[in-house]
């Protein structure tokens, strides 16, 4: 920001601009701000676990809150008295947008959140008392600012160390390794027939080639693979239709010279400006600034994935791990942004299981983190990894099934006074997928009645917010 860069700016937004900044300076000093990235791949709960996390925070304050987060000890520890929503500091991206969300969930006919793919943010603010030995007894405040963002932007930051060529290479083999599985393999292929790389390039013949692979992606997509990229092709958010995003990888030859003008040079040109301005952008603007991260992860939909999503999952962290591992430094940190200092690995939807089963469910979680890559076992100090529901739409009951005291779920609703879905397994295989989409009896679940101004049930929000906040308090 120049702030001399406007004569006519007048000397209170000067003074106001100047002392924004060392506000924001002054926050970071003393800890008072932390950006918490929360990601995960599209229906992966990210929504509702942010609507959930707001609504916890806005009931700061209220009688009876310390005794529903038993394990989050620091609220009675740091003395927290009030939660609240503050203005969004980035007035470019979209608010979170909390009360609409609330709305649908207490009105009769609860909804879940509708899903959006694109960015937002939403500020927080938590008043508590000072109880360090500098300023005992002072009124103090601590800033979380909550970016959401889609899982699927993560994987396309493979791309950044990729030239076209690398990126072309890549896909091809995706593509031939998933030949079997992806029903537009051959016509994906065949266009190669059709394009001449050397040629200027018929607007309209690369508008339909594009579609093509857009079409391929997102077969991929659906049948559970993660390695979507690029992927705002899928994503597109406000990109729909922008030129940047309108390439593909070559997957043929690969020309060694060619035209100024040509299609390959354009494909090419477009795929540098979308790494540069899309992809390098995101990681400056935002995941850079992060400083933790919150990763969701739906291992019931992963579970319900083919013997390929299987392998494919385990890929793209591979994938991952090896374009940023540069160095000796802390790979970990590599990853995720070169500030995050603790990553949160959450097991969502954790009401679809029975108590009992959430030990398996925090098992398969890790199993699928740490089978996927070495280094994080390895660097696992600042890695947590807890089961989580973030509005829950069951309870766990005890009932006698037998003469055994047996656990069982209940929705509260009259059509399902009991169930027992079933058993989760505790290792991420492909076996276990096997014994899962045999066993396993996965329900839509409506959404909990919950009456307006009512805290939103959840499964061990508590937790989340100790490992989030306990040592900045
Ligand atoms: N049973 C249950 N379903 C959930 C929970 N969280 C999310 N869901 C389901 O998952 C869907 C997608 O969640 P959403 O938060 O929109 O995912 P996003 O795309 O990552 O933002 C919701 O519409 C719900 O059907 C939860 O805690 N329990
Ligand atoms: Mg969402």
């Amino acid at each position: 920001m120049n702030i001399f860069s406007d004569p006519l700016k007048s000397f209170d937004r000067l003074f106001d601009e100047i002392s924004d900044t060392l506000n924001e300076g002054v926050n970071r000093l003393f800890d008072k701000e932390i950006k918490i990235g929360v990601t995960g791949f599209s229906r992966g709960g990210k929504t509702a676990f942010i609507t959930s996390l707001v609504n916890t925070i806005l009931n700061f304050g209220n009688e009876g809150i310390s005794d529903r987060l038993p394990r989050f000890s620091e609220y009675e520890k740091a003395g927290i008295y009030y939660g609240g929503i503050a203005p969004n500091h980035d007035l470019s991206v979209p608010a979170f947008p909390y009360h609409e969300y609330y709305d649908c969930l207490v009105k009769d006919n609860p909804q879940w959140p509708v899903a959006t793919d694109n960015i937002s943010e939403i500020r927080l603010e938590i008043r508590f008392k000072e109880n360090r030995l500098l300023m005992p007894g002072n009124n103090r405040n601590l800033y979380l600012d909550i970016w959401d963002y889609p899982g699927e932007w993560l994987i396309d930051l493979v791309l950044l160390n990729l030239s076209y060529e690398d990126f072309s290479r890549m896909m091809l083999a995706q593509v031939n390794k998933l030949s079997k599985l992806i029903s537009c393999t051959e016509p994906l292929l065949a266009l190669g027939e059709r394009l001449s790389p050397l040629k200027t390039p018929d607007p309209r013949q690369l508008k339909d080639s594009v579609a093509l692979y857009v079409k391929w992606l997102l077969e991929c997509k659906k049948a559970g693979m993660s390695l979507i990229v690029p992927s705002r092709q899928v994503l597109p958010g406000n990109l729909a239709g922008a030129p940047i995003i309108e390439f593909m990888p070559w997957l043929w030859e690969i020309p060694e010279d060619y035209p100024k003008n040509s299609l390959y040079a354009v494909m090419k040109k477009r795929y540098e400006s979308y790494k540069k301005d899309i992809v390098q952008n995101f990681y400056e603007t935002i995941f850079s600034k992060l400083d933790r991260q919150v990763i969701l992860i739906d291992c019931f939909s992963a579970l319900g994935g083919g013997r390929e999503a299987f392998v494919n999952v385990n890929d793209t962290f591979e994938i991952l791990l090896k374009n940023f591992s540069y160095g000796e430094n802390n790979l970990l940190q590599r990853i995720f942004s070169p500030k995050i200092d603790k990553v949160i690995f959450a097991a969502t939807k954790a009401d679809q299981i029975t108590y009992d089963e959430e030990k398996h469910l925090l098992s398969l979680l890790r199993s699928m983190v740490t089978s996927a890559s070495h280094e994080i076992r390895g660097q696992s100090s600042n890695c947590q990894y807890m089961v989580l529901s973030s509005i829950a739409a069951t309870k766990c009951l005890e009932v006698n099934y037998q003469g055994k005291n047996t656990q069982v779920l209940s929705t509260g609703r009259e059509e399902d006074k009991y169930f027992y879905p079933g058993s989760i397994p505790s290792q991420w295989s492909e076996q276990s997928m096997e014994d899962f989409k045999q066993h396993f009896i996965l329900r839509e679940l409506q959404p909990p009645v919950i009456s307006p101004g009512d805290p939103i049930p959840n499964i061990n929000m508590d937790v989340m917010l100790s490992y989030l906040l306990k040592d900045k308090l």
